[in-house]
């Protein structure tokens, strides 16, 4: 019995044996290195005074004071909900951004089909059409400092347009949260608003 063992074990050469113990060794250590780690997923809404109802601009970061309004209606037009919305009263040539963080940096892999991710804007514009030189524009932020950007200029005028973000999330990254930007060309005669705002995970 011995013997026939001992016999088995010819094949082993001094070339073989350092793969198979490379090959042992490997299977020890792969599930450890190969393990999925959990996902921190934070829950419930997470913007904060994504619809801009405290009347302010509380949890939002500002390019500067100037270059936004928190308000009811202007020239007729409202909010898409509630009393508030934002809107922008930047100058010509001025890059004016309204921008939030969350909390906690959301994987993209935590949005669920029941979670949503939107913003509402709207924009009008007397003068000069079409916009060459301007942007509006709004950004899906993420922890690399990339960023997915969304084109408002096509939409529809006049009338707030619900912007369905999550469809747009690239999967692998981590959303940080949203810019919206505007910049007026000169001469230029429009308005640009923002209401809200969810992140529902
Ligand atoms: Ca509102």
């Amino acid at each position: 019995m011995l013997k026939s063992v001992a016999g088995r074990q010819v094949p082993f050469t001094p070339q073989q044996f350092p793969i198979r113990l490379s090959r042992r060794v490997g299977l020890r250590t792969m599930p450890s290195i190969g393990a999925k780690k959990a996902v921190a997923c934070p829950s419930g809404e997470q913007f904060v005074n994504g619809g801009f109802e405290t009347g302010n601009f509380t949890g939002w970061t500002l390019s500067d004071p100037m270059d936004w309004e928190c308000t009811s209606a202007y020239q007729g037009q409202g909010p898409s909900e509630g009393k508030y919305h934002a809107r922008s009263v930047s100058l010509e040539e001025v890059t004016a951004t309204l921008e939030q963080d969350f909390a906690i940096p959301i994987p993209v892999e935590c949005f669920k089909d029941t979670s949503i991710f939107s913003v509402d804007t709207q924009w009008y514009q007397l003068y000069p059409p079409p916009p060459s030189l301007s942007i509006w524009q709004v950004e899906i932020l993420y922890t690399d400092d990339t960023s997915t950007v969304l084109n408002l200029f096509a939409d529809q005028k006049n009338v707030y347009v619900t912007h369905d973000l999550k469809a747009l999330l690239e999967s692998g990254k981590t959303v940080k949260g949203i810019r919206v930007t505007v910049k007026r060309a000169t001469g230029e005669y429009a308005g640009y608003y923002i209401d809200r705002c969810i992140c529902s995970i």
